[in-house]
């Protein structure tokens, strides 16, 4: 199983590295082109090189990298593009554009890196700006300075859906990331890049886990990866081959940086309670519980020695036995943490936010989530390299991906109206297992099909779901092979000098 942590950020001098040879390739070479063609445009000189850094789709593992548990992603083709170049004039700004230039107005931000990231005012440049910290804190926390900063010119082109749980937003900050690296000839490994985009992502204000910047960065053409943390790594799991991963947009955008301290943060901070209230309920001291226990991976060994004394290897007997299903309120977890939790979490500004919108906490719900998923993922990569046929493999990995939808509906409560139609229609025609894939709450699903049946399953999908849409004017037509395709393993970040 390879493991690519130590390798450095491919620099290509050829854009065949990527995207191989044929239509593909073709499109890229266009795309390129037109970038560089509008970046002269918009700047006055070509840009110094390129880099771009893909989305992703999850296939099982959702919600459980923040609390330190394997999950399972690929790589998609879509990608999002980097143009870059010094500025002469002006040296002190730093200028990013988009080539969607309505959809992305284009902004002017200081050279400098200690620069807070303006959480209230949504900017999708400040993903961009996010990578900019990065790099710079990266280095400082390494000793290092890249002397004076200068002015940049930026120009962005992606093709991963917005909002739809892909990873646009990883894919515009690895990009950022490795687009600097390379011009400030700085060179970071691979699980380097990974962990510090990862933890300069969290400046938008969500709690992030590391898998979309991981997958980003690390990802390999042609496998699915099984992505570890503390410390990141990535080995390869190979799919079955008559199989095909088809990726479905529900259409509703998920903004999750909007949203963080109702939705993505606030599940962040259940499972931060939970595991604070088990490990106080199997006997830790309840100051210990609240400085050092964060994720519910912290209390599994806790839950596990508790569930081998009730003739079991799981830690979600201890969920079950411990913890009630009526939600909890703040007094219940401060009675029992003997501590206030504005107190407890006063550290955190966005820990803060989700406790000012939330009165009540599903702690038994999202605990039991994160720790069943866990071990999805592992019984999900069993599934996928055992040899006792083809069929049979897929079948338990889409009754796998059924039983993780199942979870991240009913108890994470990620899932939404739309989300549950289109799995319901993947179901009904043939998919044989489907699910939500991302954050949720909008976005993408994913669902397994026989490979030779991909075709047809993408055209029931267009007539069910997309085609009423166009008739009533939301969609257009033309844009239907991007809400819906089907999606093989692609490659990881790299930079172009062309
Ligand atoms: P998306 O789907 O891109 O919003 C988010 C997190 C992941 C992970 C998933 C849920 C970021 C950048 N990504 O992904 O780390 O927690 O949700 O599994 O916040």
């Amino acid at each position: 199983m390879a493991d690519n942590r130590e390798e450095q950020i491919p620099v290509f001098t050829s854009l065949s590295e990527i995207y191989g040879e044929g239509p593909l390739l073709e499109e890229a070479v266009r795309r390129y082109e037109n970038l560089k063609q509008q970046f002269v445009q918009h700047y006055g000189r070509q840009p110094e090189l390129f880099a771009r850094a893909p989305g992703r789709v999850n296939l099982i593992g959702e919600h459980i990298d923040y609390e330190g548990y394997s999950v399972l992603p690929m790589a998609i083709r879509q990608d999002t593009v980097v143009a870059i170049g010094k500025r002469e004039e002006e040296y002190s700004m730093l200028h990013i554009a988009n080539v969607d230039s309505f959809e992305f107005k284009a902004c002017k931000f200081p050279a400098d890196p200690s620069q807070e990231v303006d959480r209230d005012n949504h900017l999708w440049a400040n993903y961009c700006i996010c990578g900019y910290k990065g790099v710079f804190e990266h280095l400082a926390s390494k000793g290092e300075l890249i002397g004076p900063t200068c002015g940049l010119n930026v120009l962005v082109h992606g093709t991963v859906p917005i909002g739809a749980g892909l990873s646009s937003s990883s894919a515009l900050v690895c990009a950022t990331v490795v687009a600097l690296s390379s011009l400030f000839k700085l060179s970071f490994c691979k699980h380097e890049v990974a962990e510090f985009s990862c933890a300069c992502e969290r400046h938008i204000g969500t709690q992030s886990g590391g898998m979309d910047q991981a997958i980003s960065v690390m990802a390999m053409p042609g496998v699915a990866k099984l992505i570890g943390f503390n410390p990141i790594r990535a080995s390869d799991v190979l799919l079955p081959k008559s199989g095909s991963f088809v990726v479905a947009n529900s259409l509703t955008e998920s903004k999750k940086a909007v949203t963080a301290s109702t939705n993505y943060n606030n599940r962040v901070v259940e499972c931060r309670l939970a595991a604070m209230v088990l490990a106080v309920k199997l006997g830790m001291p309840s100051e210990e519980a609240c400085t050092s226990v964060n994720t519910l991976s912290d209390v599994e060994g806790l839950c596990v020695k508790y569930a081998s004394a009730h003739g079991s290897s799981s830690p979600v007997v201890a969920v079950e036995k411990l913890l009630h299903e009526a939600p909890y309120n703040t007094e219940e977890i401060e009675e029992c943490l003997k501590e206030k939790l504005t107190t407890i979490m006063k550290k955190s500004p966005t820990t803060l936010a989700v406790l000012a919108a939330a009165s009540l906490f599903k702690l038994y719900q999202r605990a039991k989530h994160v720790y069943t998923e866990a071990k999805r993922v592992h019984d999900f990569r069993g599934a996928a390299v055992q040899s006792d046929g083809e069929e049979s493999v897929m079948k338990r990995l889409g009754d796998l991906m059924n039983e993780s939808h199942a979870s991240c509906s009913l108890l994470y409560e990620c899932s939404c109206p739309e989300l549950e139609n289109l799995v319901g229609i993947c179901r009904h025609n043939g998919a044989i297992g489907a699910r939500l894939t991302g954050a949720g709450w909008g976005g993408c699903v994913v669902a397994l099909v026989k490979e030779e049946e991909a075709n047809s399953f993408i055209s029931v999908l267009k007539d069910s779901y997309y085609r009423p849409l166009v008739q009533s004017g939301k969609i257009k037509e033309e844009d239907l092979d991007s809400y819906v395709f089907a999606s093989k393993p692609s490659g990881g970040a790299a930079a172009f000098k062309l």
